[in-house]
Parts: structure tokens; sequence; C-alpha cells
């Protein structure tokens, strides 16, 4: 009758343990060999039975079942558990319990739970603990007890709880287990602390942490980097109660000269380095440099060639090109000009120099110069000061080191140029003027010499098919630095060529004169006003030779068109700007006079896009636009107008860059085939220039605007005529009427929008240049903002639109559109075909 089954399936015993890696077990009686050693009292209460589960495997089963009897009160006391520091520990229990239903005639003692308790306490010895003395954990009572059927069919029901004992605070405790007449076998008692696992996150080792007290406690538990690592950023994370690592934050990164691999840093193999910490993997050395340790930081150049201290690591190390021989020229009071000697063996062709200056003794402050040339003027220097200067080359294997340092000193006069050494006394202002006028005379024979017999020997660092110039060559940048920042410098302003008397002397301060020697003439590739357009190669010596645009004037001409034609010389050889077409000089000297300019592969816009037809992306497109704009910035900074922005005067190189060209002095009067004579006799460009230039000659940067939004229009419409096959008449009439050109198709409407605004009437309203360079800036970083079009491809839009008005058409009807664009004749034709209404006309297809 007493008898009960506690044979239970090793899997559930095992099941637990699965999750062993976030436990750790401070007594587990299933696996204790020999005695378990527990005291009952009274010692007929609670017995120890040995048995074994199938595996042979011992089972300690303490049971008691004095159902029968009255007052009974059994007590079962475990060994001394030692809790290891948890604050916060489980018990698993697993039992058996009878159903008192189950018994005969026992109904009246039969109790169908047991109680649990605990006793804290240091002393490991301690035995007699008196009940009063305990702490109740729990009354357990069993989900399933089992019957005297369940014996017969050998059905186990064995019940499995668990409860919590915390705070605790003490080396251990003493579990008892308290029987009040219940049929009870304890088969198992787990007794248990859960923990964050040791584990390595982001490159740091968190230990193995003993969750908290409280089940909703959360440890913030801080990593340490592994080795070889440094912390970012302190990392942390935290350990929850359930033995659960949560939330990390920072991270460990790998040294230099290491790097990251399965979450430990490995150095980096001989002939790699890593520098920097931004970098992730050791890198291989770059070309010319070696490292034959492990865990490098950076690569040694190899014997014979170097890297200056201020190049990156990664950049290859290139043989010395040093510049060893630097002079000085010509001195002003505010200028010196410095000429330096190619490198003898310069490691591959040389892209640009560096001129690094700065005034003696203020090195923190120095300015850089990129130069093609080997000679610069270098302006905006204090009189009667000296300036240390330093030259470097770069060719495409990165820059060489810079020269040793050469100190020259600006000179105390105003004179336009003295001696080579610059050392030219104070004695009187007579002495002063007499050597002004040396020193013209001398330039004047000099330079009359260059030109008649190549004399570039004879001068040192002249060139053999020499030039002479007065400016800072266009081929230069120069960057003003301040304790390593950046500083911008001032604009220039344009000087109008007409303010020389001698149109001569204008074209020889902005261009320098080139020998004809160095050009090769290739093929005409178009026609000018002035004579041929041609292509061919330009070679100045000590350079490579490049491709260039050769404007020739034709024999025959008037001294007016020789002034005209040098004149855009004059006008271009005055910027420098990535989207103004560059002048490479003139050839004035011998016949033809040429201009020569920089080789545009693409030629003019307008016949670029028409070729191109839809081939573009809007990005492409706006990019194309930006570059004008930003030409245009320069342009109207530099205080020149233009007067005749048109696709067709902007030219195009291979890589789809813009430049403005055509800068001719007359040549709004003159040479352009779309100008034509206003009523006040000026010759215009109508289609492309703003009212109030044409109705009085008030052209400015806002009129350049305008012409502006109509080269927009012409781009977007990849190279349509602006107001169609309209009269100029007709065209003017109808902007002054507040009729303005639709959205060409598939136009976004940010950039319509932006055209309308150039087309404002109040040219104080239209957006200047800076601006439009910034609104197309923001399109191109988000072209999300070009998605919305006008006019979507399948319909086309040729009808003129009112300025301010929503959706730009203001027409009621199709005959009144007509008139408006002086088409009143086609009227009839357009009704016979059956476009009655606007919106039928607005439903034209290309078809
Ligand atoms: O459209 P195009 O090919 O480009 O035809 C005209 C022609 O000469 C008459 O002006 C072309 N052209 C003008 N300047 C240049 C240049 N710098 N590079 C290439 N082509 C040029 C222009």
């Amino acid at each position: 009758m007493y008898l009960f089954f506690v044979i239970a399936s090793p899997q559930l015993f095992w099941t637990c343990y699965n999750i062993k890696k976030l436990t750790v077990n401070l007594l587990d009686s299933r696996s204790v060999i020999g005695d378990l050693g527990w005291v009952a009292y009274p010692k007929n209460g609670w017995e120890e039975i040995g048995e074994v589960d199938e595996n042979y495997a011992p089972i300690h089963t303490y049971q008691v079942c004095k159902v029968m009897e009255q007052n009974q009160n059994n007590w079962l006391q475990t060994n001394f558990i030692l809790n290891q520091g948890a604050q916060r520990v489980f018990l698993e229990l697993k039992f058996t319990l009878r159903d008192c239903n189950s018994l005969p005639g026992g109904l009246g003692t039969c109790k169908e739970t047991f109680n649990v308790y605990y006793y804290e306490t240091n002393d490991e010895e301690r035995r007699n603990i008196r009940e009063s003395q305990y702490t109740k954990i729990d009354t357990i009572a069993a989900d399933e007890s089992f019957t005297e059927l369940d014996l017969g069919d050998r059905v186990m029901k064995l019940n499995t709880e668990v409860r919590d004992l915390c705070p605790l605070s003490k080396k251990g405790f003493y579990l008892a287990f308290q029987d009040l007449g219940a049929c009870i076998a304890l088969v198992s008692v787990r007794v248990f602390y859960k923990k964050c696992p040791f584990v390595v996150r982001n490159l740091a080792l968190f230990p193995d942490t003993i969750t908290g007290p409280d089940s909703a406690q959360l440890l913030e538990v801080s990593g340490t980097c592994v080795n070889n690592s440094v912390a970012d950023e302190l990392p942390r994370m935290y350990c929850s109660a359930e033995g659960e690592w949560l939330v990390p934050i920072g991270r460990c990164m790998c040294q230099a000269g290491h790097e990251e691999v399965n979450g430990s840093c490995q150095v980096c193999k001989p002939g790699f380095y890593r520098s920097a910490l931004q970098t992730k993997s050791c890198s291989k050395c770059p070309p010319r440099s070696f490292t034959k340790v492990e865990a490098s930081t950076s690569c040694q150049c190899e014997q014979g060639y170097y890297r200056t201290e201020s190049d990156p690591s990664n950049m290859a190390c290139t043989t010395p090109s040093p510049i060893t021989v630097v002079k000085k020229g010509k001195t002003a009071k505010n200028s010196i000009s410095v000429s330096w000697q190619e490198p003898d063996r310069p490691n591959g062709i040389i892209l640009e120099y560096e001129i690094k200056y700065f005034e003696k003794d203020q090195e923190t402050s120095y300015t850089i110069i990129k130069s093609k040339e080997t000679d610069v003027l270098v302006d905006g220097l204090k009189p009667s000061s000296a300036y240390i200067f330093q030259i470097r080359a770069r060719t495409s294997a990165g820059y060489g080191g810079f020269s040793r340092r050469f100190e020259f000193e600006t000179s105390p006069y105003s004179v336009a140029a003295s001696s080579d050494q610059g050392q030219v006394p104070i004695i009187a202002v007579a002495v002063t003027v007499a050597i002004i006028l040396i020193a013209l005379v001398t330039g004047f024979l000099m330079s009359d010499c260059c030109h008649t017999d190549s004399c570039a020997e004879t001068l040192l660092f002249r060139r053999r098919c020499g030039y002479s110039k007065a400016k800072q060559d266009p081929d230069e940048e120069k960057m003003h630095f301040h304790n390593g920042h950046i500083k911008f410098p001032a604009v220039r302003t344009y000087i109008d060529p007409h303010t020389y008397e001698d149109p001569n002397q204008a074209v020889h301060e902005f261009a320098k004169e080139i020998d004809v020697s160095c050009i090769t003439i290739e093929r005409v590739i178009g026609a000018g006003e002035f004579g041929e357009v041609c292509s061919g190669l330009l070679r100045l010596p000590g350079k490579r030779e490049i491709p260039v645009a050769i404007k020739t004037l034709k024999a025959g001409y008037t001294e007016k068109q020789r002034r005209d034609f040098l004149g855009e010389a004059s006008i271009m050889g005055q910027f420098d700007h990535p989207n103004i077409i560059h002048l490479k000089g003139v050839v004035t000297k011998s016949k033809p006079v040429m201009i020569i300019t920089e080789y545009m592969e693409n030629g003019s816009l307008d016949t670029f896009l028409k070729k191109n037809d839809g081939q573009f992306t809007v990005i492409q497109l706006v990019g194309m636009l930006r570059g004008i704009a930003s030409g245009m910035r320069y342009l109207s900074e530099m205080g020149y107008v233009h007067r005749d922005l048109a696709a067709r005067n902007i030219l195009v190189n291979s890589n789809l860059v813009c430049k403005v060209s055509d800068f001719g002095l007359s040549r709004v009067l003159e040479d352009d085939p779309e100008a034509a004579y206003t009523t006040r006799g000026g010759k215009i460009p109508i289609r492309w220039t703003a009212p109030e230039a044409i109705a009085y000659r008030k052209f400015t940067s806002a009129s350049d605007v305008w012409s502006y939004g109509i080269v927009m229009w012409e781009v977007m419409s990849y190279g349509e005529r602006p107001y169609w096959q309209m009269s100029n008449q007709d065209v003017i009439k109808a902007v002054e009427e507040n009729y303005r050109l639709p959205g060409p198709m598939d136009c976004p409407t940010a950039l319509y929008h932006l055209m309308m605004d150039c087309w404002q009437k109040d040219r104080n309203s239209r957006p200047k240049f800076e601006e439009i360079v910034s609104i197309l800036d923001k399109l191109i970083r988000n072209p999300s903002s070009l998605k919305g079009l006008v006019n979507p491809s399948n319909r086309v839009s040729n009808l003129l639109v009112e300025h301010g008005s929503p959706e730009g058409c203001v027409f009621r009807s199709v005959e009144e559109w007509l008139e408006a664009i002086k088409m009143g004749r086609y009227t009839e034709l357009f009704m016979e075909r059956g476009y009655t209404s606007l919106d039928v006309v607005t439903q034209m297809t290309l078809e």
C-alpha cells in the first residue's frame, strides 16, 4: 500500500542541463555517489531508499508516508550548500505524491503538500537548527498525484517545482523539507544559480557574471579589450537575471599593425601593414615599399625611393625628383617671380608643381600655388620682406620631396621690374625714374628679340618657343594655409581690355605669346567669325604635348578685326576656372595670328545635345548645368557680363565638363549668327536675351541669368531651339506680355521652376549664379527631388505659358493661343485636323 515507483526517464532529468551554459549547480542529488548524508528527524520519518535507473546510476530518493498516523512532523535537512557568491539561487524539486482520496480510510490525517525551508549561515558544520530558525520558502503541492490505479499500471506521475531563494548574503545555507502527513518521494533536489557566460563581443572580453539578486535586475558589466586592441568607446553589456547578455555598447579596435580576425586581433604578416585605426584590415605595402617584420604599422621605402613626412602611409614611395635649382626672376615691392628647373629624372610625366611659400619666420601661415609651368609670379607680398620658397613636383606616382628652402626678398621700390638680384639701392627719385625707364626699354627690347629669333637660350629659363607673361598663370591654383587650414583667396576683378589704349599691350598683359614652332595644326573643325577654327597640338619646352583648339585670324584682316579677334584672348586670359575655356596663349608675332585654347573633344553643347538626344540621365544633365552655372558664378564675381550665354557658346570635353566660351569684344554685335538688329540698332541674340537688355541694353549678370535659364531649357530639351520657329519679333512680344517657354518634355519640375525664376521680369528678383549653383548642388545631392516631371514624354507641349500661372497655360481657345504665338494663320488647319480644343492640343503626340 505504501509502495510507489520513483524510476524516471533519464531524458527528463537531463533536460535542464541543456541550459548548463547559463546555470551552475550547487547541489544535484542525482550526481552524488554514495549516501547523501542528509539528516532525518525523527529518525523514523524520512528514509533514504537506494535505487538505480535503467543505466544503473544511483537515484537518491527520500520518502515518507505516514498518512495513517496522527500529528506527523517529519524533517529532512540537507548538507551545507555553499552559494559560491550567488545572491539568488534556484531550487528544483522532483517528487511524487500520493492522492489522499485513493487511500482507504486514511483521509483524516492524509496531506497532499509538504513545506520547504532554508537556513542561511556562514557555519558549514551547523546541524542542530531549530524549526523556528528556518525561513519558509514555500508549501509545495503536486500538480499530479498518483493513485492505486497508477501503481497497477506502473505509471509515474513525477512533479517538478522550481523556487528561488534571494537575496542571499552568507556563505551558504541548509535546506529542510517538512512533511506533515503526506505520502511523498523526493526523487531529486537540484540547487543552482544563473550566470551570463564568458563572451567576446566587439573585441571585448566579458567575464562569467553571476546574475543579480533581483529578477528584474540588469547588471552593467564592463568588457576588457582583447589582446592588441584598444577601446574606441568603453565596451559594456548588461547581464539579465536570466543569464543573457543584452545591449552591447562601445567596442574595441585592433591596434595599428593588427587586424580583426574572428574576434581577436592578429598581427599583420610581413609585407602587410596597418597604420590607422580607421582601416579594418592589414594592407599590402604600397608600391616601392616593404616590411619584413610582423605587426608593421607602416612600410619602409625601398632604397632610392621615399615618401615625405606629410605623405600618407598608403602612398607609393617615389624616386626623388627633387628640384634643386630655384631662381628669383623679377621682383617688385609686392611680387617675386620664381622659376625652377624641371628635375633631371622626374620619375614619370610631371603633372604639376606645388610652390609653397611663406614670409620668413612665419611658417604657420603659408600659401601653396599649384602650377603646370616651371615658373610663377607670386604676388600679394609685403614690400622689403624675405620669403621662403620650396617647390616640389607631382607625377602619377605622387609628390616628390620639397626642394630645400630658398629665400628671396621683395623690393622696397614700386618699380615694375628690377634686376635679377632685386637689390637695387634707394639713392634718389631721379635714379629710380631712370631705372624704370631703363627697365622698360630693356623689357621691350628683350620681348622683341624673343619673337624674332627664338632667343630663349640667351635668357636663363626662357623656353625655346618661349612666351612672356606679366600676370599670374591661369594654370596656377593658389591655396592659402594658416596653421594647416585653407584660407580662401580674394577674387580678382576683370579688366576691360578697352581700358588699354594699346590693345597689343592688353593681350600681352593677359595672354602668353607662344612661338608658332610649338604648334602643330591637324585639321579644320569649324568656322569662326574671324577665320577657321582648327584642332592641333601644342608642345611647350619641357612639357608634354597637349591637344588644343586653334582659332585663326584670316588673311587680309583690318586693324579693327585684329584688335577684336585678340580682344577675346585678352578677356579669356584673365579667367582661371574649370568651367571657363582655358587660354593657352596667342601667336601674334607671326602670321596667321592665332588664339590657342584647351581642346574640348565634344565641341559645342547645342550640337552635342542634338547628336545625343535622350542619351543622358537627368543627373548628367544637371551636372552639365551645374558646371555652366559655376563658370558663370565665377564670371559674375569677376564683374564680367557675358551677354551671349547660349548652348552654342558652351563647349563640352570628353568628361562631359561644360565650359563657357566665346568672349569676343564686339561679338554680340558681330559674330553671333543668332544676333539680330534691334530697333535701337544693336545686334542681339533675341531668344537668349533678357527683355531689359533688348529694350535698353541693360546687360548685367542678371541678364546673364536670364540667358542661363534659356540654356537650361536648351539642355533639358536636348538642343531644341528656344521658341521654335517663332520670329524674333513674336518672341519679344510674347516675353513682354509675360509669356514664357513651357517645361521641356521629361523636365524635372524643380528645374523648370528654376528656369522660370531666371525669367522673372524684374531682374532683381532673378536668382544670382551663386544661388543657382547651390540649388543645383542640392538637387544633385538629393536626386529624388528631380523625380516630379513637368511634361511626361508621351506628349508634346509647345504652348507658351504665362509667367506665374500655376498650370502655365492661360489660353482659353486654340485660336487665342495660336494668335498669341503669332501662328493665327494656322487656326483653320488645326480645326480641320480635329485640334479644336486646348485639351486635344496638349495631348498631341510626337507622331
Ligand atoms: O560645335 P563644334 O564642333 O565646336 O564647332 C564649333 C567650331 O569650333 C567653331 O566655333 C569648335 N570649337 C571652338 N572652340 C573649340 C575648342 N576649344 N575645342 C573644340 N572645339 C572647339 C566648335
